[in-house]
């Protein structure tokens, strides 16, 4: 990224972040692909590259064929377990201490954010560390598991147990969905990252920031839906255009001090 055109963009989107009293930022499966986490619609890879995600990740999956989806989530525990966050997390992370207020809110489930230093991060589709079942509810620490084990059954209810995500179809936690979107209401600037921003009710949190005035700022190798109708469009890699945001809000910061 480093084309005079992105510069002023940058430039303008820092200017932006300056003189915002409230920052909130949505990130998808793209901010972790530098770290080598495949997303959504990577073809996955190995064992996985002849399934598709949007099957798995679903209640049917785990009532059809538990042990295949539990193998599936398995394979991507330990996936995320092996990888480091990358340089678009960690700019995200220190965004939060250069603006009065922040909010991160990820649809991703693999932790990364807050192993980059991220706290607070509302994770609007769960997480991948956790185990829960559909029926009581019961949420417990992922049990250690291994491909091919048993899939977990609740000791209340005898189900089968899903990891703590939501899945496609399942509702996002009410408190989870209240805090995203009071944050889209409030905040000046909302910064979308690395996601296709297809997948609702999370691709919908950009359509309520900009009706309560919000700049929209897209951040993405590749334009979305969302492309048409942002404020600014930032075309590239997370990894490099978050620590070059990053450095031209110190910039602007010193200037305007
Ligand atoms: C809901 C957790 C109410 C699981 C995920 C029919 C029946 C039921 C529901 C629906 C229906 N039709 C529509 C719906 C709504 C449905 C939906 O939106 N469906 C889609 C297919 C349209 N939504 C739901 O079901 C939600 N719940 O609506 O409840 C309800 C209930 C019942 C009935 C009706 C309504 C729940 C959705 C949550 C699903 N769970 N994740 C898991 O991870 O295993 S979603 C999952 O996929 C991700 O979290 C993400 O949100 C989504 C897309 O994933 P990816 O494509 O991988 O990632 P992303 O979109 O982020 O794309 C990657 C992007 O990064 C790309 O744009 C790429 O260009 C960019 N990129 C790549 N590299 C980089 C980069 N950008 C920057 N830098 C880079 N280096």
């Amino acid at each position: 990224m480093t084309g005079t055109a992105e510069s002023s963009a940058i430039e303008a989107v820092a200017h932006a972040l300056a003189a915002a009293r409230h920052v909130a930022v949505l990130t998808g499966a793209g901010v972790s692909a530098e770290s080598g986490v495949p997303t959504f619609r990577d073809a996955q890879t190995g064992l996985w590259a002849r399934y598709d995600p949007m099957k798995l990740a679903t209640p049917e999956a785990f009532l059809r064929d538990p042990q295949t989806a539990w193998d599936w989530y398995r394979w991507r525990r330990r996936l995320v377990t092996e990888v480091k966050p990358n340089a678009g997390h960690k700019a995200i992370a220190a965004l939060a201490d250069r603006v009065p207020r922040f909010t991160l809110v990820t649809q991703n489930v693999d932790g990364l954010h807050q192993r980059a230093g991220s706290a607070d991060v509302i994770e609007f589709h769960g997480n991948l560390f956790e185990d829960k079942c559909a029926s009581c509810d019961l949420r417990e620490p992922a049990e250690p598991s291994d491909h091919g084990d048993a899939p977990p059954r609740c000791e209340s209810s005898g189900e089968v147990m899903t990891p703590g995500v939501v899945l496609f179809g399942e509702e996002i936690p009410k408190r989870v969905l209240e805090q995203s979107q009071l944050a889209a209401t409030d905040c000046d600037v909302f910064l979308v990252v690395g996601t296709s921003s297809w997948v609702y009710p999370a691709a919908g949190l950009a359509d309520t920031a900009r009706g309560f005035g919000a700049t929209i700022v897209e951040i993405n190798t590749e334009a979305t839906p969302l492309s048409e109708t942002a404020d600014h469009v930032l075309r590239g890699p997370s990894g490099e255009i978050m620590p070059a945001l990053l450095d031209a809000l110190e910039r602007n910061a010193g200037v305007t001090q």
